[in-house]
């Protein structure tokens, strides 16, 4: 490693030398928050085991992380990774996912690997669209936005994702955006660190294609609404839901301690090997 190598490089892989996302794409900044809370875990990445669905957002553990990494189907990173947390519980099993892949297709799986409380951490991308198939209006994009697949604009209501999960029993919920990059990765950390399933909604920025449905073209015009729009969890609960229209709750949702899955399991196999 020569003295201009980033610090974070040794987490990726070597043949690993330029990214593909668009110009302006929050993904970056969220794999880079991911990396900051490995780095200062000081966990090894050869106990993690990220798993993916598919989306742009699930391309940040493959190609870039050096790790175990399992690439999906649409909609079941989570359930790909509750069969790798059960079978090697050691391991530390992280989910990297997109809005649409894991609240739309997958969010069975979501709520229902919250409900179990497994330990679990996801960090859940969230920039309100299907970015990388063009565009298309997901359960995170709010009413009235007009997109390829609503071009009258959207009728439905969008999922509030925190308190989704919350409200299905995670232990550690949270959401940050990319502008908010210290607590982001903070977050992450305080999830990696949590036992149980825990959840952090990054709100990233898509110049692309939710660029082109909210007329908000560029990444630093979205950061900096992210910004001025941001309120804590604590001043949000005090205001009524009129008034938190157009508002990104930021903060933690929720830390509390609860009976992990797999513990749970152990538990059980005990007593049916006639341990007591
Ligand atoms: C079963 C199935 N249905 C649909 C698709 C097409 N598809 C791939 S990614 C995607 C949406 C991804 O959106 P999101 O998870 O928000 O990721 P982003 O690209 O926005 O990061 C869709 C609909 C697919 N690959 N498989
Ligand atoms: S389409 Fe959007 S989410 Fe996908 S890489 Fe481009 S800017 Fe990022
Ligand atoms: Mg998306």
């Amino acid at each position: 490693m020569n003295a201009s190598t980033h610090p974070l490089r040794k987490y990726m892989r070597p043949h690993v030398t330029r990214t593909t996302t668009c110009p302006g794409c929050g993904i970056g900044t969220v794999s880079q928050a991911i990396l900051r809370a490995v780095d200062r875990l000081k966990w090894d990445m050869d106990d993690c085991v990220f798993v993916a669905g598919i989306g742009c957002s699930a391309w940040i553990p493959t190609p870039l992380y050096n790790a175990d990494t399992l690439h999906t189907t649409h909609g079941r990173p989570l359930a790909f990774a509750t069969g790798v947390k059960v079978a090697l519980p050691d391991k530390h099993v992280l989910v990297v996912s997109g809005d649409g892949d894991l609240s739309a297709i997958g969010g069975n799986h979501l709520i229902h690997a919250a409900r179990r409380n497994i330990d679990i951490t996801v960090v859940l991308v969230n920039n309100s669209i299907y970015g990388m198939t063009g565009g298309q209006a997901a359960p995170t994009t709010p009413k009235d936005t007009k997109t390829v697949t609503s071009p009258y604009g959207f009728t439905e209501h969008s999922f509030n994702l925190s308190e989704l999960v919350k409200a299905a029993g995670a232990s550690y919920v949270a959401r940050w955006t990319t502008a908010h990059t210290v607590q982001l990765s903070n977050a992450i950390k305080a999830g990696m660190e949590k036992k149980g399933f825990s959840f952090i909604e990054a709100v990233s920025q898509c110049p692309v294609q939710y660029g082109r449905a909210s007329g908000q073209r560029s990444a630093r015009g979205m950061l900096k609404a992210y910004l001025e729009n941001s309120i804590s969890v604590k001043k949000a609960a005090k205001l009524s839901a009129e008034t938190l229209a157009g508002k990104i709750v930021v903060g933690e949702f929720q830390n509390i301690d609860k009976t992990e899955f797999t513990d749970a399991l152990a538990d059980i196999r005990r007593i049916a090997q006639g341990g007591g």
